[in-house]
């Protein structure tokens, strides 16, 4: 049987070794948003509406940390180019679905993302909702149709990505969770379980199908998932951080949300600077994990480094 012919969009960066981690974001961002634009249905497709809405959010910016930590993590094991900038666009597609259904009126009710106007203050909320579904589903229709690894691998990525957008300590769990918390006292244990399951699980998983696809082994894939689980908490941590130090027009987004609705946080919990040292050493420990496998890992260092340092 004839392969099926692939047409890969050129890539924007041929040289990423020697790039600062600033520069390897904007050309991971690049490539990812080549792929993006291949992957989602033209703006003009019927019902063109919905596919507007979904191009609207998916193309606001963002750091593209997700996509980025699909890369680079393939990148340590090899992974091959047409099956690891999909994974990565469907990865960005779910956590891109998760933004817009966490601004609804229902949920965290915000009126700015990434800078713009929220994806329902311009399609109205019944639209957001489907484009909200309609990326989750799209980036089950791309990781389908992945090509250059074996089925059994591709198999093996869309049950992990499944799970980490699931109920089970993950996205939809952790959002649960966090709801459910709201204005009540929590401790430092069932706040780490919420967003172990809210931000963390999705971050987990970036590192984990970047891993599989490059054919890591059960060892490395340990100690990449726990360089993961450190960094995506300390991602949280910082997070909270930036909410209670920035300004809306740094972060994109609607800044002192977390004290305005009581939600508990871990500057709530710790104070500033105790988070901040906290955020620091989730970020030691997640380099330790991955400096213990032996591979070429500066690129996750700097990313690590970036989770904590970012100014958004
Ligand atoms: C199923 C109705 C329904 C809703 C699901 C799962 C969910 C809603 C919401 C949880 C998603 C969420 C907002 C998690 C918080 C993680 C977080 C801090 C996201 C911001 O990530 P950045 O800073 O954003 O990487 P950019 O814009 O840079 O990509």
């Amino acid at each position: 049987m004839k392969a099926k012919e692939i047409c890969l969009p050129e890539s924007p960066t041929t040289n990423t070794t020697s790039v600062t981690i600033t520069e390897y974001f904007k050309q991971q961002s690049a490539r990812t948003e080549q792929w993006l634009d291949r992957l989602l249905p033209a703006a003009t497709e019927a019902p063109a509406t919905i596919h507007e809405a979904m191009r609207y959010s998916i193309f606001a910016g963002g750091k593209r940390l997700r996509p980025t930590l699909v890369i680079a993590t393939g990148e340590v094991f090899g992974a091959p180019e047409q099956a690891l900038l999909p994974t990565a666009c469907a990865l960005e597609m779910i956590h891109t679905y998760s933004l817009i259904h966490d601004d609804l009126p229902a949920m965290d009710n915000d009126d700015l993302r990434r800078g713009r106007p929220t994806n329902h203050k311009v399609f109205g909320e019944a639209m957001a909702v489907l484009a909200g579904d309609a990326l989750l589903t799209q980036a089950f229709i791309t990781l389908a149709n992945l090509e250059g690894v074996s089925a059994e691998t591709k198999v093996c990525v869309i049950a992990e990505v499944a799970e980490a957008a699931g109920t089970v300590k993950a996205l939809i769990g952790g959002q649960v969770l966090d709801i459910q918390n709201e204005g009540q006292a929590i401790s430092a244990e069932g706040l780490d379980a919420i967003h172990r399951a809210k931000t963390g699980a999705l971050i987990r998983c970036c590192v984990r199908v970047g891993a599989i696809l490059g054919g890591a082994s059960d060892g490395d894939l340990q100690a990449f998932t726990t360089y993961a689980e450190k960094a995506g908490l300390a991602f949280q941590v910082a997070d909270d951080v930036l909410d209670a130090t920035a300004t809306s027009e740094e972060l994109g987004k609607t800044a002192g949300k977390d004290e305005a609705s009581q939600k508990a946080t871990y500057v709530a919990l710790y104070g500033i600077e105790s988070a901040r040292q906290r955020a620091a050493q989730l970020c030691q420990e997640a380099i330790a994990a991955v400096q213990e496998t032996g591979h070429l890992t500066s690129r996750l260092e700097d990313i690590a480094r970036f989770i904590i340092e970012r100014k958004n």
